[in-house]
C-alpha cells in the first residue's frame, strides 16, 4: 500500500488542513500518516483561536521514523505554523526521502491578496524556499504573487499567470500547479512543467461561492490520486472537479456551516470517479 505524509496543521474545528486529509487521503485508498505542526481549536478565519505550535516535535519525529526505517511515497506539506518549521521540514524531507519519492508542497499562507492572519511580510520568503525544494508546488495566485515578489492583480490575463508560474519554477520547483487560475471568463488550474516547458489548463464551471478549506480539499485529493497512481492531468481534473461538487453541495444547503466545506457528502462522487 502506498503512504503518504502529511505535515500540516491540525485545526480542530475548521474543516481544513488535517481535519480533510486524513479522510481525503484514506478515501483515495492511500495511506496518511501525518506530523501536525500545530494544534489550533479552530482555523484562523474564527476570532480568538488558540494556537500550540508543535515545532519541536518535527525532527524527534522524523528520527524515530528513520531508525525504525519508515519509508514515504510522497511528502505532503499544508499550513506550517511558523517560518521556523520551514528549516526542520527541509531537514525531515532530506533525511527520509529516496530518491522515486514525491515531494508536494501546498504553500498554504494567503488568499485573495492577503497572507492569513498568522503570517508576517517575511514568511512567503521562507516558503518560497521550501518550494524550491518541491516537485510540484500548488499554490493559488495570491501565494505565487507573494513567493516572486510580483505585485497581485486581482485580474490578469493567462500571460500573467504563466509568468508567475515559470518564476515560481525558476526557484526551484519541477512542476507548477496554479489553482483558482481566472482570466478571461476561464476558471479552472494550471499546469506548468518546467522540464518540458509544456503547460496543460483545466477550465471548469465558475460557482459564485467562496468557502474556506477549498485549497486543502484540491491539494490532498491531488496528492492522494497521484501518488494511487493516476496521472497529473487525470489527477488535476478529478480535484478539481470533486473540490467543485464539494462546493456546489455546501451553497445549496442553507444549513451548511460557513466554516468550511461539506466535502463528507461529496465522497461518493470522489469515490466514483476514481
Ligand atoms: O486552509 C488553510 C488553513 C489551514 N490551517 C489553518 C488556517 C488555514 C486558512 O486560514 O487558518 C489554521
Amino acid at each position: 500500500m502506498k503512504r503518504i505524509v502529511t505535515i500540516q496543521d491540525i485545526s480542530c474545528v475548521g474543516k481544513c488542513s488535517l481535519t480533510v486529509a486524513l479522510p481525503i487521503i484514506s478515501a483515495t485508498g492511500v495511506e496518511a500518516a501525518i506530523i501536525p505542526t500545530a494544534v489550533l481549536s479552530t482555523h484562523t478565519m474564527f476570532k480568538n483561536f488558540t494556537c500550540k505550535d508543535l515545532d519541536d516535535q518535527i525532527l524527534p519525529i522524523a528520527e524515530h521514523w528513520k531508525n525504525e526505517g519508515i519509508t514515504f511515497d510522497a511528502f505532503y506539506t499544508g499550513y506550517l505554523a511558523s517560518a521556523k518549521q520551514i528549516d526542520k521540514v527541509i531537514t525531515l524531507i532530506n533525511s527520509l526521502k529516496r530518491d522515486k519519492d514525491l515531494v508536494i508542497i501546498d504553500p498554504a499562507m494567503a488568499d485573495n491578496g492577503k497572507l492569513y492572519p498568522a503570517f508576517d511580510e517575511n514568511f512567503p520568503r521562507e516558503m518560497a524556499r521550501l518550494c524550491a525544494e518541491a516537485d510540484i508546488v500548488l499554490p493559488n495566485i495570491t501565494e505565487a504573487c507573494y513567493m516572486t515578489d510580483t505585485p497581485y492583480r486581482e485580474e490578469y490575463d493567462e500571460a500573467f499567470a504563466k509568468e508567475v508560474m515559470e518564476k515560481l519554477a525558476a526557484q526551484g520547483a519541477k512542476k507548477v500547479v496554479l489553482t483558482g487560475a481566472q482570466f478571461g471568463g476561464k476558471y479552472g488550474v494550471m499546469l506548468y512543467d518546467s522540464e518540458t516547458k509544456e503547460y496543460y489548463n483545466y477550465y471548469q464551471e465558475k460557482i459564485d461561492a467562496a468557502f474556506h478549506g477549498t485549497g486543502d480539499i484540491f491539494s490532498s485529493t491531488f496528492t492522494g490520486l497521484l501518488v494511487r497512481g493516476k496521472s497529473i492531468e487525470e489527477s488535476i481534473a478529478v480535484a478539481a472537479d470533486y473540490t467543485a461538487e464539494c462546493i456546489r453541495i455546501t451553497k445549496n444547503d442553507d444549513k451548511a456551516n460557513w466554516y468550511g466545506v461539506d466535502f463528507e457528502r461529496a465522497i461518493p462522487y470522489l469515490i466514483d470517479r476514481m
